[in-house]
């Protein structure tokens, strides 16, 4: 049995996500897709009831994860005249008036005109656990930081896609990019591309500040692995070496961040836990779980991604494997078939049972649900085994660890490209 999943063509201009390129596939452009939406690898000579497809070739694309070596799935590339898309879901979608990005599992608002996010609900609660992202530059013989409301006359995002997988909206400031935003299921990447870092600094930050809806979470990281209540009430934390990821585990969700930086130097972990008022503080100038890095010697301009992982409510501590999934990319792999018009000798005539119901053959296990697969398209037709790269990190993608598939018989799974006037 074929099943058609969700799936969309990004164009790729230098390096970023573009609107529109020149409508063709090339090199840099990719092809996206869920990993928990590969099913199993066909059997020789399985092709899916569509005659025009027959015509073109097919491209078999197994996914792999490295960090999980026995997991792989499998998606097969039609072309086709005549075929018609059968895909309802859509996995994330935009909202241009509130400027909100809505995953299935979260809804996301930047801030506009802004370097930043400032609401984040998680699993269809309503409930909005963060107050804001925080910016802070200290600049020798200036009493205060420059702060997130110092980077100003940055423009309202511009959305580039929304399609059945991501949705990718963008800052331009200047002649560049300066951010870009990916929503995905349930994790978006907030990629900060050129982040000005006044003259004279000496240290800086970057933190995600929660609100006090998220009192009576558990907070985690690298170094602090039985957690600390996340309650306005300060708490004694480990700080070097400095961690890479966080996780606020609590009620309506659990959130891992992944912070990678270009151009400074991480020195410590940043965190605090007060609900004291700070006049000199930005946002309610409360601190709930305030988590982020602290860094020393930036450059002139420094580059960041932070990925951030929505998971189900009260997690475990789980933040290093997410670590893992965002820093190890899963891997695809293209290869180029064509359709057998004669009968395939192995095919058992006696055969009684349904050839398709049961097929699982070589899938050992499913992915975990919400990685994605990314892959780079070449200019003629095949799909290169290489991944999709874009500052960092590829946009892979991870999730939870409850909510695999079950690993029962599957489909196979394929992705329709419906040429038209052909
Ligand atoms: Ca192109
Ligand atoms: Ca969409
Ligand atoms: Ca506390
Ligand atoms: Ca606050």
């Amino acid at each position: 049995m074929w099943s058609q999943i969700p799936w969309q063509f990004d164009e790729v201009k230098n390096g970023l996500i573009v609107a529109s390129e020149d409508g063709k596939l090339d090199g840099d452009d990719q092809l996206v897709f869920m990993a928990a939406d590969t099913g199993d690898q066909a059997p020789p000579g399985a092709w899916i009831p569509n005659a025009s497809s027959q015509q073109f070739p097919r491209y078999e694309i197994a996914v792999s994860d490295t960090t999980d070596p026995g997991k792989q799935g499998w998606v097969y590339l039609y072309r086709s005249a005549t075929l018609a898309s059968t895909v309802t879901q859509d996995y994330a979608n935009y909202d241009a008036t509130q400027v909100l990005i809505l995953g299935n599992q979260y809804v996301l608002r930047l801030i506009r005109n802004r370097v930043g996010v400032d609401r984040l609900e998680m699993n269809g609660s309503g409930v909005n656990i963060l107050d804001r992202t925080k910016l802070r530059a200290y600049v020798v013989g200036r009493p205060l930081p420059y702060t997130e409301e110092d980077l100003t006359g940055y423009p309202t995002p511009n959305l580039m896609r929304d399609g059945r997988v991501r949705v990718v909206a963008s800052v331009r400031f200047g002649t560049t990019e300066q951010l870009q935003v990916l929503g995905y299921r349930s994790r978006f990447e907030y990629r900060i591309y050129h982040l000005p870092i006044p003259p004279g600094t000496v240290t800086a930050r970057i933190s995600f500040d929660q609100s006090p809806a998220a009192s009576g979470s558990t907070y985690y990281d690298a170094n602090n692995v039985s957690g600390v209540i996340v309650d306005g009430t300060p708490d004694s934390l480990v700080t070097t070496p400095p961690s890479k990821w966080f996780q606020a585990s609590g009620s309506t969700g659990t959130a891992v961040v992944v912070i990678d930086y270009v151009g400074a130097d991480i020195v410590s972990t940043y965190y605090k836990d007060d609900v004291t008022i700070d006049p000199t503080d930005t946002g309610d100038k409360m601190s709930y779980g305030d988590a982020g890095l602290a860094t020393a010697r930036p450059a002139a301009t420094v580059a960041l991604t932070l990925v951030i992982y929505v998971l189900p409510p009260n997690q475990p501590r789980v933040g290093g494997k997410y670590q893992g999934y965002a820093e190890q990319p899963l891997q695809a792999q293209a290869s180029q078939q064509r359709f057998a018009a004669s009968p395939s000798p192995t095919t058992t005539p006696t055969q009684t049972a349904t050839p398709t119901a049961t097929r699982t053959p070589t899938r050992t296990s499913t992915p975990t649900s919400t990685r994605i697969s990314t892959v780079t398209m070449t200019p003629t037709r095949t799909l290169t085994p290489t991944q999709t790269l874009t500052p960092r990190w590829t946009p892979t993608t991870t999730l939870t660890p409850t909510r695999s598939p079950t690993p029962a018989a599957r489909h196979a799974a394929y992705l329709p490209i419906i040429i038209k006037g052909r």
